[in-house]
This record gives structure tokens, sequence and C-alpha cells, in this order.
């Protein structure tokens, strides 16, 4: 890895011919640039690289790019195949060696400040898999629609996380008894770079942040975390909304009272307390709405890829995984008649608390035609996924509604 990655600096130092000619690209009318522009292009880095060039990009400024369920057929997912969201621009400079973490706030004993290195040394290291999903994933499927990317079901990943666990810095920092909630500060920028502004500081309740897969990691499968994932330190908490592992962590606050960060209010990462008509607006204050904390129960369907053509009665594999937030998955079950039955599918256990757990079974589409998989998961508290879509919120938040593909036998 780079010790230092500086954007800006390089684009200082280079000519904008020796930028498009590293590029492979051409500014056709580059001698009429004023000095000193900065092409689009420049603006942040490129998110796309070593990425599946499947991948959906649904905004570039900022970036945020979708999977596809295909794409998320591996048991772990790889880098390549990871959705990207970013709420602000990644930071300038990225500076690996002098990386540190402070933890402060109202509930903690005295402030204290970690090295990465002393990260490193100083603590045992754990490895989970853990699902991180974000709280608008499936966004698309609400009406009347709702504001914030158009997530399709790809904004999920289950990949290997290596690092500290949260709760072994904080009973080495010491923490005091009326701590209620952490919440985490981060390197990068606010959209409009003002740098009194934050572009997200969200968080999660102390009993959460305590638990043993909470991490602070500084590995993705077995690598440095790439920079746009959060190199070189990011918080990982999984289960609950993608919000919360905050990326390019550089503090966490105990907080006295629920954090009260950037995209901690309003209807960010918040749903209705009671439900409400799809379309309505209601205030938005602590009364009417709440945080979403464990997300719900929720499968895809990985194999085979949406449009399948197979021989009427060939035996053909179906599976995909499946993910309860803190809890775990208890059954999985498929339809091929729009859920008027059900098969069961076989579920494997976790690799671990908070991974998901991935299903296989087998379907012999019994005629020509046209059909549907659907794909329903059940948690342990017997509570399934819905087959229409569930309650309509502002944010267009938690929609957990079976997934389907379609299949021809022809
Ligand atoms: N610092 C920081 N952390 C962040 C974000 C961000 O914009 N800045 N986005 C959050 C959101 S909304 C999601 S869904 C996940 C996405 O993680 P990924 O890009 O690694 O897939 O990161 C979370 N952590
Ligand atoms: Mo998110």
């Amino acid at each position: 890895m780079k010790d230092q990655v500086n954007r800006r600096g390089f684009i200082k130092k280079s000519s904008l011919a020796a930028l498009t000619a590293a590029l492979g690209t051409n500014i056709v009318f580059a001698k009429n640039l004023p000095e000193g522009f900065t092409p689009v292009l420049f603006d942040e880095k490129d998110a796309l690289k070593g990425k599946s060039t499947e991948l959906i990009v649904r905004g570039e400024r900022p970036w945020n790019v979708e999977s596809l369920p295909h794409l998320l057929d591996e048991r772990i997912t790889s880098v390549k195949n990871m959705f990207i969201r970013n709420n602000g621009l990644i930071p300038e400079t990225i500076d690996v060696k002098n990386w540190k973490l402070t933890i402060d706030g109202e509930s903690v004993k005295a402030p204290k400040t970690y090295t990465l290195e002393e990260l490193k040394k100083r603590f045992k290291k754990h490895t989970y898999q853990l699902v991180v999903e974000c709280g608008g994933n499936g966004r698309s499927g609400y009406q009347p629609s709702t504001s914030g990317n158009q997530w399709d079901q790809g904004a999920v990943h289950c990949a290997q996380w290596s690092g500290v666990r949260l709760k072994d810095i904080l009973n080495d920092v010491g923490i005091k008894d009326d701590a209620v909630y952490i919440g985490y500060h981060s390197a990068d920028l606010h959209l409009s770079r003002d740098p009194q502004k934050e572009a997200i500081s969200r968080g999660v309740p102390i009993a959460k942040a305590m638990e043993d897969e909470t991490l602070v990691a500084w590995e993705l499968n077995g690598a440095d975390i790439p920079e746009f994932h959060g190199m070189p330190l990011r918080l990982v908490v999984g289960g609950w909304p993608a919000s919360t592992s905050g990326k390019w962590l550089e503090r966490i606050s105990i907080r006295n009272k629920v954090h009260d960060g950037a995209k901690m209010t309003g209807h960010s990462y918040r749903v209705p307390r009671n439900p409400v008509v799809p379309g309505t607006s209601i205030p938005e204050t602590d009364e009417y709405y709440k945080i979403i904390e464990s997300m719900p129960v929720k499968s895809n369907i990985t194999f085979p890829k949406t449009g399948a053509i197979v021989e009427v009665g060939a035996t053909t594999p179906i599976r995909g995984h499946a993910w309860a937030g803190d809890l775990k998955v208890a059954k999985m079950e498929i339809s091929i008649d729009f859920g008027a039955t059900w098969q069961p599918c076989k579920l494997e256990e976790p690799a671990n608390r908070l991974a998901w757990q991935h299903w296989s079974t087998e379907v012999k589409l019994p005629q020509k035609g046209y059909y549907e998989v659907w794909a329903r998961a059940t948690d342990e508290h017997q509570v399934a996924q819905p087959m229409v879509i569930p309650a309509w919120n502002p944010g267009g938040y938690i929609n957990n509604a079976c997934e389907r593909i379609a299949m021809k036998a022809e």
C-alpha cells in the first residue's frame, strides 16, 4: 500500500498533458482551458477502478455504485463486487503511516489517542464475515418513490473484516457508567468541501458497540482496506444499517446521549414510529421518527442470473444468501408458482454471528414457459420476508420484500 495518497498534490505537480496521457485519454480542447483548471475527471478518484464492469453507477458525486445479485454469488464478497456508498468526497490525503484513532466524548474517563501501529500491536486481532447492507437497499421498490439512491438489490455485501474489537479499545480507554451511544467521526469531506461540516457521523448504542463482532478494522478480505471502502481504518457494525460502519475512521466519541452527528436526524436512517400512508410527510422530529437499528430478515438469489433459460424438466441449482440483522435465519424457502406453494431449501450455519447464511436447492420447471423463482427467508423469531413491498416510509428504508428471478423453460 502506498503510504500517502495525495490527489490534489498530484494534480498540482503534474501537467494536464501528462495526466491525460496517464489516463490513456486526450482532452481535445485542453489548450483552451484556463490555468489551474481541474477537469471533472480529476475531481475525485475513479471509484470504478478494479471493480466489476457490470456494477451500476447510481451517482458520481458522491460516488454511489451498486452491485447485482449474480455478482454476489461468492460466499465472501470480493472487493470488485462490493457496492460503494459515499455521502461525501473521499479524503484528499490518506496518510496511513501517521493515521490515528482518538476516543473522546462526555462519557470517556479521559480521551486517548492510538496510532494505527499501536492498535495493531496492543490488541488481539479478530476476523469476522459481516453483512453490511445499506439501510436504503431496495429503495427503488417504494411507491411513491422517495428521495435517495434508487438502490435495487445490490447495496449489500458480506466480506471478511479483520481488526480489533471496539470493546477492547473502549475497555482500555475506560468508559463512564453514563455512556449511552458512540458516534464516529471520519476524514472524508462534506460535498461542499466546508471543513466545518461532516459528510456523515453516525453511531450505535453502547451495547451494540460492545459486541464481540463490532470491529475497528484495517483489513478487508485479508488485504489493506481499499481507498473507497475506508482506507486505512473503518468501523464495521454487522447487521445494522451500513451507515453505522464509518469509513476513514479518525475518532469515536462516547456519548452520554444519543449521538447527534450528521445524518442522525430528520428522516436520515430513521423510519416513522407509527406506520404512515404512502406519500405522507410527517414532522422530522424524534416524536415521529425512530432510528433504524437491526436490519430485517432478507435473502437474495445469486444463481442463476435472472433471465436464465433451461430445459423443461432439467435440474437447475438455485442458490443465494440470507441474513437477518442481529438474528439468525431459521428457514429458507423458494416458490416457482408466485408464492402459492413453497419448497424448503438447504440452509447453512453462518461462518460466525452476523455473517450471511448460504442457502441452496434445485428446481425442475415442469413445462414450457415463463417462471419466477421467489425466495423467502424466516428469522429465528418466525418473522418472514413479506412478498409485497412493506411499510412505505419517507426515506425509503428497509425494504425487505422477497427477491425473485425470471426463468424460462424451453
Ligand atoms: N466516513 C464515511 N463512512 C461511511 C459512509 C460515508 O459516506 N462516509 N457511507 C456509509 C453508508 S450510507 C454505507 S451504505 C456504507 C457503504 O460501505 P461501502 O462503500 O464500503 O460498501 O458506508 C457507510 N460509511
Ligand atoms: Mo447507506
